[in-house]
């Protein structure tokens, strides 16, 4: 190894500002005009360029994002060769009006790739600048191809902390008066740490002190809880000290959901494809107009093709929701928010206290408003005459099957307004999968809309059936996961759900012993966590969505069926509880690993249905809280101190991904409206910018408020339904018990816990108090500890350790505990390096409170 020379400092090398300009990631990070789509030839990537356009910026190939700070100086690099020797521009600058270039360089390319180099200082500070290689202008066509990009420059950006502010985190939304109130807070102390709440003007209204829970394994913090749930004064502006710091400011007070339950629902209306979108009902700001019918740029979804090869028909496929930021709409997806738009709808026809007025005819932002249907089935309608639009017309090959989606040839760049799209719009083959969402939704809208319109429901329930039988016919259609250029794939190599979902809706409808029976016959038929994943409900696993119906709208079960059905959903909502008991941030989620997927927000959500559910089945507390605990979560009482709703709480998402909500990238366009849910951390960082800023994030951490981190960022048609699912259930609590007072916390059980240290061991005493008004029997005690302590020696408990997770169950004399009865039991064990004792409690998945004074 050769030292390096004294004195001779060896120089950073510039950073590189292009993403992926070797094409190794095939074209992610590039974009090109409509005319001239890029392809990865040979490890180059390469475009046919049509003859006869007029100026040079009539067929670019670019990179958009791009950071540049005045007065740095910067090095473009690349080679590229031209089938017909000509001119380019390659052009550095600002990717909205007025196109203002720090570099414009002409060169003159042919069949050689030679490598072009230009040198350049930035005048000015950009956020988000492009590369544009401005290839038109030729009246030949020609193949034009490149590689080896590079702009090199400036100085590295500081590495990405992300502001979490302050260390004291709670719902930044509030809590509802007779709820419980719980916050997290990061600290580097092991021991209890004083909490005090003020009011608004800064007087202590409680005051109390926090429980150590160890390292947090979602965020890698240390971290502590504390409960408030004893403070039921209304009023605003509450803020919770530990220390010097100070939380957000929150609300105590009844009713905090009910603009949530319309905002979120009007999502759905701001997303319609095929309609303009009314100023009166959204506001200038979001008023647009109508996207994908027909008129130029657009090519419309009035009479639409299919993918070269896969059929010879044209649909009619115009309505609908777009599903994302993307102008796709995809049957898969599009088919559970519909379903989970009508059960929200569906709830407030079986469960008492649940308003259907706040859904009904002139309550939400849709145009239909005045048509004596409710407005959340108007809403819903959309959607579902869509939906009907997608099936292969009768006399077709696969007819009663559904195209999996219609989307845009090619992807394009944001921002873009659905009416400015200017993509062909193409019929991806029909699948399974789709089919069965087609099935299942419309043997929901049969049952629903029949008070309103018989003709409808009559056409959906046809749609359904027609639906299930070409889906029996043809079980095993998946689409294509490689089918993802211009749209996404969604596809799903699985179907026995979707199968168990459309069985029962249609049997929920039609009471048939068809649909009986294949429920009866189907692999998941009383697998929990088959039909009620521990991970949540989503497009790749829809039995749930079956499971809910089945145990909430009176069928023909018998009843023996629906009791092992709901006995299914309370066991799966037992585990929800445990797990957000075991979070120190209260969230009903813990996948495997704690793996946060892509939209983990909405498998929270879809959890938190779960739980409501068997809330309203059971009435017991323990589940309304852990939906309760969950808003906290989704409202800042996390590791990042983020609200992920638009519009709710002091530190909310405002740059989620979407191609007209883009304010981030240009100024006159608007933010999300309020009501928007962003999917949330994901440790896959699928995007360019996640991957810039967030390697090797902790898993509740993989998040960030960029309007370029799809992977992270980006709102959903299927993330808001269970969004507004919940508004509603939680609006519907008005002060946190739904009209009776469950009392805070409805903690049924103390756990008082006295350990004696002494170098490398340590003894313990615990005592568990039946506080409820029932027996227990058997009591099983849950607990982890918050190092590597080890269990020796116990006694009057049976106690196992799996890692940090210990259980402690009955020995013979002790099995059941009366109402108000304790045990004692205790152990012996190995010390962990400095180790606090553990403060969360579950007795049979249920939170107990520590007993104060230990
Ligand atoms: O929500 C989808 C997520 O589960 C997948 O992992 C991801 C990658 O295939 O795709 C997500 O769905 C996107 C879809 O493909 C296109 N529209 C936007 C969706 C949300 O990001």
């Amino acid at each position: 190894m050769t030292a390096p020379a004294l004195g001779a400092e060896p120089e950073a090398p510039a950073p590189e500002l292009i993403t992926n300009g070797d094409f190794s990631d095939g074209t992610t990070g590039w974009w090109w005009t409509e005319g001239n789509p890029g392809t990865v030839v040979d490890g180059r990537l390469c475009s046919e360029v049509p003859a006869g356009t007029t100026n040079p910026w009539d067929a670019i190939v670019g990179q958009n994002g791009l950071r540049l700070a005045a007065g740095e100086s910067y090095t473009l690099r690349y080679t590229a060769t031209s089938t017909v020797p000509l001119t380019i521009r390659a052009n550095v600058q600002m990717a909205t009006d007025p196109y203002t270039a720090e570099l414009s360089a002409a060169d003159r390319i042919d069949d050689t790739a030679e490598p072009v180099e230009h040198t350049f200082t930035a005048g000015a500070d950009h956020g988000a600048a492009q590369l544009a290689f401005q290839i038109g202008g030729s009246k030949e066509a020609y193949t034009f191809c490149l590689d080896d990009v590079s702009l090199t420059g400036g100085t590295e950006p500081p590495p990405y902390e992300p502001d979490t502010g302050s260390p004291v985190r709670v719902n930044q939304v509030g809590y509802l008066t007779k709820a419980p109130k719980n916050g997290t807070v990061v600290t580097d102390a092991t021991e209890p740490l004083a909490w005090e709440l003020k009011d608004a003007e800064g007087a202590g209204v409680a005051s109390g002190k926090t429980v150590p829970a160890g390292i947090d394994p979602t965020s890698r913090q240390n971290v502590h809880t504390f409960d408030f749930s004893k403070v039921r004064a209304v009023g605003e502006g509450y803020t919770v000290s530990v220390g010097e710091d100070t939380s957000e400011p929150f609300t105590i007070g009844d009713d905090l959901y009910g603009s949530l339950r319309s905002d979120a629902l009007a999502y759905f209306y701001h997303n319609r494809s095929g309609i303009r979108i009314e100023a009166d009902l959204v506001g200038a700001e979001y008023a647009r107009p109508a996207g994908h019918v027909g008129v130029a740029p657009n090519q419309g979804d009035l009479d639409v093709p299919c993918q070269e090869g896969v059929c010879d028909y044209r649909l009619d496929v115009s309505g609908g929701w777009y599903d994302a930021g993307d102008h796709g709409k995809y049957v898969v997806n599009g088919g559970i928010s519909v379903a989970q738009v009508m059960a929200n709808f569906e709830r407030t026809q079986h469960v008492d206290g649940a308003d259907g007025e706040a859904l009904g005819d002139g309550r939400l932002r849709v145009p239909e408003r005045g048509n004596d249907v409710p407005d959340i089935l108007d809403e819903a309608r959309w959607q579902l005459d869509f939906l009907m639009k997608m099936q292969v017309p009768e006399g077709e090959e696969l007819a009663g099957m559904a195209h999996h989606k219609i989307h845009d040839r090619a992807w394009t760049g944001l921002p873009l307004l659905p009416s400015e799209d200017p993509q062909p719009r193409e019929l991806h083959p029909p699948t399974t999968a789709a089919t069965l969402n087609l099935a299942a939704s419309a043997a929901q809208c049969a049952r629903l809309f029949k008070p309103y319109d018989a003709d409808f429901a009559a056409r959906c329930l046809k749609a359904a059936k027609t639906a299930w039988t070409a889906a029996e016919a043809n079980p095993d259609v998946l689409a294509d996961p490689l089918d993802g250029t211009g749209g996404g794939a969604y596809s799903d190599d699985e179907v026995a759900d979707e199968f168990y979902w459309a069985a029962a809706e249609l049997f929920v409808t039609t009471g048939e012993d068809t649909y009986r029976q294949a429920l009866l016959d189907s692999e998941l038929h009383g697998d929990t966590e088959a039909v009620f994943p521990r991970a949540g409900i989503s497009w790749q696993s829809t039995a749930g969505l079956g499971g809910l119906s089945l145990a909430t709208v009176p069928s023909k079960l018998t009843d023996g069926q629906l009791r092992s059905i709901r006995a299914m959903l309370v066991k799966a909502a037992d585990g929800f509880a445990e797990d957000a008991a075991n979070s120190a941030y209260g969230v009903p989620y813990a996948p495997e690993g704690n793996e946060y997927v892509w939209g983990s927000n909405s498998q929270v959500l879809n959890n938190m249905v779960v739980l409501a559910t068997a809330h309203d089945l059971t009435g017991e507390a323990r589940y309304r809280d852990a939906v309760l605990s969950g808003m906290e979560y989704l409202l800042g009482r996390n590791p990042l101190n983020q609200s992920y709703v638009t519009g709710y709480g002091e530190r909310d998402s405002k740059n989620q991904h979407h191609r007209f909500w883009a304010n981030q990238l240009d100024a006159s366009l608007p933010n999300p409206p309020p009501g928007s849910v962003a999917g949330g951390p994901n440790v896959g960082i699928e995007d360019p910018v996640a991957q810039k800023h967030l390697q090797g994030c902790a898993p509740a951490m993989c998040y960030i408020d960029d309007i370029g981190s799809w992977a992270t960022n980006e709102i959903t048609i299927n993330w808001n339904a269970p969004l507004a699912w919940v508004a509603s259930y939680l609006d519907d609590l008005g002060d946190g018990t739904g009209g009776e007072d469950g009392g805070p916390g409805g903690a049924e059980c103390r756990v008082s816990y006295t350990s004696h240290r002494w170098d490398g061991g340590f003894t313990t005493q615990v005592v568990l108090t039946n506080t409820g008004s029932a027996e227990v029997s058997p009591w099983e005690l849950k607990w982890a500890f918050s190092d590597d302590q080890r269990v020796t020696h116990t006694w009057n408990a049976r106690i196992t350790q799996d890692g940090r997770e210990v259980t402690a169950r009955p020995v013979s004399w002790n099995t059941a505990v009366p109402p108000g009865g304790t045990v004692n039991f205790g152990f012996n064990g190995t010390a962990g390096s400095g180790a606090a004792d553990p403060g969360a409690f579950t007795l049979g998945g249920r939170k107990c409170e520590a007993a104060p004074g230990r």
